[in-house]
């Protein structure tokens, strides 16, 4: 299957609850009356793009309608993909790279989102690109999190950098970012946990992890990932309002997508965290991770091609 086909796929859910809802409206009106546009205020909030972004699209719908762009329902469908494409276009998906030495991409998140298995799927992705990779381990919080970076490690033949559990995480990425300078590594990347006994302790662990790095590595990190969770919906955009506050991010990776009606959550993430979304998943294994490209997503959500 390639990509686009798995991407269709993997948004089904999500096409199915958002595009046809619209395509049974659209059907179901003659006209567009109020009636007709509280239904689909109803569909749009449904499909996870929230409130803000339903707010903006009703807005452009009205708008549309009066200066006569839509006439009828069957208008309706073309123009919200256009004010959706045009919503998502200015994402840039661009990792960005050192100039010399390694490139160092540390991943945050709350349990359970997929960092492990996203660093892993990143670690597959860039040894495809050519380039040399190291994992750091600094989720020290439970030791089956260091195997189950160590399995994706050997899955993808990548060193891995760790130490034993309970030791400290920063600890780690300095070893890490040390060896990686040593043995010419292009890109490492840092496992980070996911919850620690308090939320505040892992704010602060974070950040620790940072300054570390960038101690060593005066532009590095150079990218921070937050993973989040597409099935979550409207949460993952509150959880991205709590990192943010102590990591400073530079985008987004949505996981699960496959699976999920909630797909529209993509949406609601450019719109409230002005973050980009740099990656998505749409499944558990290696190649299940990519850049993530705004035209083909919108495309993929209203069933085209
Ligand atoms: N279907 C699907 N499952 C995924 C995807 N990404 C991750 N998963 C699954 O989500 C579960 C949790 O993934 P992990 O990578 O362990 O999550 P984590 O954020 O590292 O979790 P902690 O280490 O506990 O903080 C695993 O079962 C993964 O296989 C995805 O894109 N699609
Ligand atoms: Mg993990």
């Amino acid at each position: 299957m390639g990509f686009f086909d798995k991407l269709k796929a993997g948004l089904e859910k999500t096409r199915k609850s958002f595009t046809e809802k619209i395509e049974k409206l659209v059907i179901g009106y003659a006209t567009i009356d109020d009636e007709f546009l509280d239904d689909l205020e109803a569909v749009l909030l449904s499909a996870d793009v929230g409130i803000q972004t339903t707010t903006k699209l009703m807005a452009d719908i009205r708008k549309g309608i009066k200066n006569k762009e839509i006439n009828s329902p069957e208008d309706l469908k073309p123009f919200l993909q256009t004010k959706i494409s045009d919503m998502l276009a200015d994402s840039v998906a661009e990792t960005k790279m050192a100039t010399s030495g390694p490139t160092v991409i540390v991943v945050v998140g709350v349990n359970g989102v997929g960092k492990t298995t996203t660093i892993g799927k990143l670690a597959q992705y860039y040894k495809e690109q050519g380039l040399k990779v190291m994992l750091a381990a600094a989720d020290t919080f439970r030791a089956a999190a260091i195997d189950q970076l160590e399995i994706w490690g050997e899955r993808t033949g990548t060193e891995v950098i760790k130490h034993s559990e309970g030791s400290d995480p920063a600890a780690v990425a300095f070893d890490a970012v040390q060896s990686a300078k040593a043995k010419k590594v292009d890109l490492l990347i840092v496992d980070t946990a996911g919850r620690l006994h308090t939320k505040s302790n892992l704010m602060e662990e974070l950040k620790k992890i940072s300054r570390v790095i960038s101690r060593e590595i005066p532009d590095a990190p150079h990218e921070t990932f937050l993973v989040l969770d597409a099935t979550t919906g409207q949460n993952a955009v509150n959880q991205a309002k709590v990192f943010g506050q102590a990591a400073d991010l530079s985008g987004i990776v949505l996981t699960k997508l496959d699976g999920t009606a909630k797909g529209g959550v993509v949406i609601a993430i450019k719109a409230e965290l002005n973050l980009p979304v740099k990656w998505i998943g749409v499944g558990e294994s290696a190649s299940d991770l990519r850049p993530f490209v705004p035209q083909d997503f919108v495309q993929a959500l209203f069933g085209d091609k």
